[in-house]
Protein backbone atom coordinates (compact mmCIF):
# COMPACT_ATOMS: atom_id res chain seq x y z
CA UNK A 1 0.00 0.00 0.00
CA UNK A 2 1.19 3.47 -0.71
CA UNK A 3 1.67 5.55 2.14
CA UNK A 4 3.32 9.14 2.56
CA UNK A 5 6.32 10.04 4.25
CA UNK A 6 6.67 13.33 4.49
CA UNK A 7 4.48 15.31 6.14
CA UNK A 8 3.57 19.14 7.34
CA UNK A 9 2.66 20.82 9.89
CA UNK A 10 1.92 24.21 11.38
CA UNK A 11 4.44 25.70 13.74
CA UNK A 12 3.42 29.32 16.22
CA UNK A 13 5.86 31.15 16.76
CA UNK A 14 6.26 33.54 20.66
CA UNK A 15 4.47 37.07 19.99
CA UNK A 16 5.49 39.56 22.41
CA UNK A 17 3.08 42.07 22.80
CA UNK A 18 3.21 45.71 23.97
CA UNK A 19 2.11 49.24 22.96
CA UNK A 20 5.14 49.80 20.56
CA UNK A 21 4.30 47.15 18.68
CA UNK A 22 4.34 42.77 18.14
CA UNK A 23 7.92 40.99 18.42
CA UNK A 24 8.16 37.73 17.12
CA UNK A 25 11.28 35.44 17.50
CA UNK A 26 12.44 32.12 16.15
CA UNK A 27 15.55 29.84 17.08
CA UNK A 28 16.47 26.95 15.01
CA UNK A 29 16.30 23.37 17.53
CA UNK A 30 14.00 25.20 19.93
CA UNK A 31 10.51 26.56 17.60
CA UNK A 32 12.18 24.66 14.71
CA UNK A 33 12.87 20.93 14.24
CA UNK A 34 16.42 21.67 12.48
CA UNK A 35 19.09 24.39 13.02
CA UNK A 36 18.61 27.18 10.47
CA UNK A 37 21.34 27.07 8.29
CA UNK A 38 19.97 29.46 5.28
CA UNK A 39 17.15 32.27 4.97
CA UNK A 40 15.89 33.68 1.93
CA UNK A 41 12.25 35.67 1.50
CA UNK A 42 10.19 36.22 -2.17
CA UNK A 43 8.98 39.87 -2.51
CA UNK A 44 7.78 41.59 -5.33
CA UNK A 45 6.20 38.51 -6.19
CA UNK A 46 3.16 39.23 -9.17
CA UNK A 47 -0.45 38.53 -7.84
CA UNK A 48 -0.68 35.66 -10.70
CA UNK A 49 2.57 33.78 -10.22
CA UNK A 50 3.66 30.37 -9.22
CA UNK A 51 5.80 29.59 -7.32
CA UNK A 52 7.36 26.39 -6.00
CA UNK A 53 6.01 23.19 -7.88
CA UNK A 54 8.94 20.71 -6.64
CA UNK A 55 9.82 18.82 -3.98
CA UNK A 56 12.90 18.21 -1.94
CA UNK A 57 15.18 14.85 -1.54
CA UNK A 58 16.74 16.26 2.55
CA UNK A 59 15.46 19.76 2.33
CA UNK A 60 13.18 20.82 5.43
CA UNK A 61 11.59 24.67 5.88
CA UNK A 62 9.47 26.78 7.81
CA UNK A 63 7.49 29.11 5.48
CA UNK A 64 5.93 32.51 6.92
CA UNK A 65 4.12 35.30 5.53
CA UNK A 66 6.13 38.06 6.74
CA UNK A 67 3.35 40.67 5.40
CA UNK A 68 0.26 39.59 3.03
CA UNK A 69 -0.86 36.52 2.27
CA UNK A 70 -0.68 33.80 -0.50
CA UNK A 71 -1.66 30.12 -0.76
CA UNK A 72 0.57 26.67 -0.78
CA UNK A 73 -0.82 23.70 -1.84
CA UNK A 74 0.46 19.97 -0.53
CA UNK A 75 0.68 16.78 -2.20
CA UNK A 76 2.72 14.18 -0.10
CA UNK A 77 2.07 11.40 -2.88
CA UNK A 78 -1.00 10.38 -1.56
CA UNK A 79 -3.20 13.29 -0.03
CA UNK A 80 -3.56 17.06 -1.30
CA UNK A 81 -4.55 20.00 0.72
CA UNK A 82 -3.72 23.26 0.87
CA UNK A 83 -2.94 26.13 3.82
CA UNK A 84 -3.73 30.12 3.76
CA UNK A 85 -0.09 31.75 5.36
CA UNK A 86 -1.24 35.64 6.33
CA UNK A 87 -0.14 35.32 9.89
CA UNK A 88 3.99 36.54 10.23
CA UNK A 89 3.80 34.35 13.57
CA UNK A 90 2.66 31.35 12.19
CA UNK A 91 4.54 28.94 10.01
CA UNK A 92 4.66 26.03 7.80
CA UNK A 93 7.02 23.14 8.67
CA UNK A 94 7.50 21.56 5.11
CA UNK A 95 9.57 18.13 5.78
CA UNK A 96 11.64 16.62 2.95
CA UNK A 97 9.53 14.69 -0.02
CA UNK A 98 6.69 17.13 0.24
CA UNK A 99 5.49 18.48 -3.38
CA UNK A 100 4.86 22.67 -2.83
CA UNK A 101 3.37 24.80 -5.19
CA UNK A 102 2.61 28.75 -4.06
CA UNK A 103 0.20 31.04 -5.92
CA UNK A 104 -2.64 33.19 -4.96
CA UNK A 105 -0.23 36.58 -3.48
CA UNK A 106 -1.57 39.49 -1.97
CA UNK A 107 -0.18 42.71 -3.33
CA UNK A 108 2.89 43.04 -1.64
CA UNK A 109 3.71 39.83 -0.09
CA UNK A 110 6.62 39.05 1.36
CA UNK A 111 7.30 35.53 1.90
CA UNK A 112 10.22 34.44 4.72
CA UNK A 113 11.76 30.76 4.78
CA UNK A 114 14.06 28.96 6.86
CA UNK A 115 15.57 26.40 5.60
CA UNK A 116 17.87 23.42 7.40
CA UNK A 117 20.48 23.49 4.61
CA UNK A 118 22.46 25.98 2.06
CA UNK A 119 21.00 25.87 -1.24
CA UNK A 120 21.82 22.49 -3.28
CA UNK A 121 20.21 22.50 -6.74
CA UNK A 122 20.80 18.80 -6.54
CA UNK A 123 18.50 18.37 -3.66
CA UNK A 124 15.58 19.58 -5.70
CA UNK A 125 13.07 17.44 -7.41
CA UNK A 126 11.24 19.37 -10.15
CA UNK A 127 9.43 16.62 -12.20
CA UNK A 128 6.23 15.05 -10.44
CA UNK A 129 6.92 11.90 -11.95
CA UNK A 130 10.14 11.73 -10.73
CA UNK A 131 8.71 12.60 -6.60
CA UNK A 132 6.70 9.80 -6.84
CA UNK A 133 9.01 7.71 -8.07
CA UNK A 134 11.53 8.80 -5.24
CA UNK A 135 8.56 7.71 -2.77
CA UNK A 136 8.20 4.13 -3.93
CA UNK A 137 12.43 4.29 -3.17
CA UNK A 138 11.94 5.25 -0.05
CA UNK A 139 9.13 2.36 0.29
CA UNK A 140 6.34 4.45 1.13
C1 LIG B 1 10.75 26.35 -1.89
C2 LIG B 1 9.91 27.53 -2.16
C3 LIG B 1 9.02 27.88 -1.00
C4 LIG B 1 19.28 30.34 -5.07
O1 LIG B 1 20.28 30.61 -5.76
N1 LIG B 1 19.41 30.23 -3.72
C5 LIG B 1 18.34 29.94 -2.92
O2 LIG B 1 18.50 29.83 -1.68
C6 LIG B 1 17.07 29.74 -3.52
C7 LIG B 1 15.85 29.39 -2.67
C8 LIG B 1 16.96 29.85 -4.89
N2 LIG B 1 18.04 30.16 -5.64
C9 LIG B 1 17.90 30.32 -7.10
C10 LIG B 1 17.51 29.06 -7.83
C11 LIG B 1 16.71 29.57 -9.00
O3 LIG B 1 17.61 29.92 -10.05
O4 LIG B 1 16.82 31.24 -7.32
C12 LIG B 1 16.08 30.87 -8.47
C13 LIG B 1 14.61 30.73 -8.17
O5 LIG B 1 14.42 29.58 -7.32
P1 LIG B 1 13.10 28.70 -7.40
O6 LIG B 1 12.56 28.67 -8.76
O7 LIG B 1 13.40 27.36 -6.77
O8 LIG B 1 12.10 29.54 -6.45
P2 LIG B 1 10.68 29.11 -5.89
O9 LIG B 1 10.09 30.33 -5.27
O10 LIG B 1 9.87 28.39 -6.90
O11 LIG B 1 11.00 28.06 -4.71
C14 LIG B 1 11.64 28.51 -3.53
C15 LIG B 1 12.66 27.49 -3.05
O12 LIG B 1 13.59 27.22 -4.11
C16 LIG B 1 12.02 26.19 -2.64
O13 LIG B 1 12.95 25.40 -1.92
O14 LIG B 1 10.35 25.44 -1.19
O15 LIG B 1 10.66 28.71 -2.53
Amino acid sequence: MNTATGFVREIELPQIHDPRGDLTFVEGGNHLPFDIARVYYLYNVPVDAERGGHAHKHLEQVVFALSGSFRIKIDDGVNTSEYWLRDPKKGLYISKLIWREMDSFSQGAVCMVLASHRYDEADYVRDHKDFMSALRMTGA
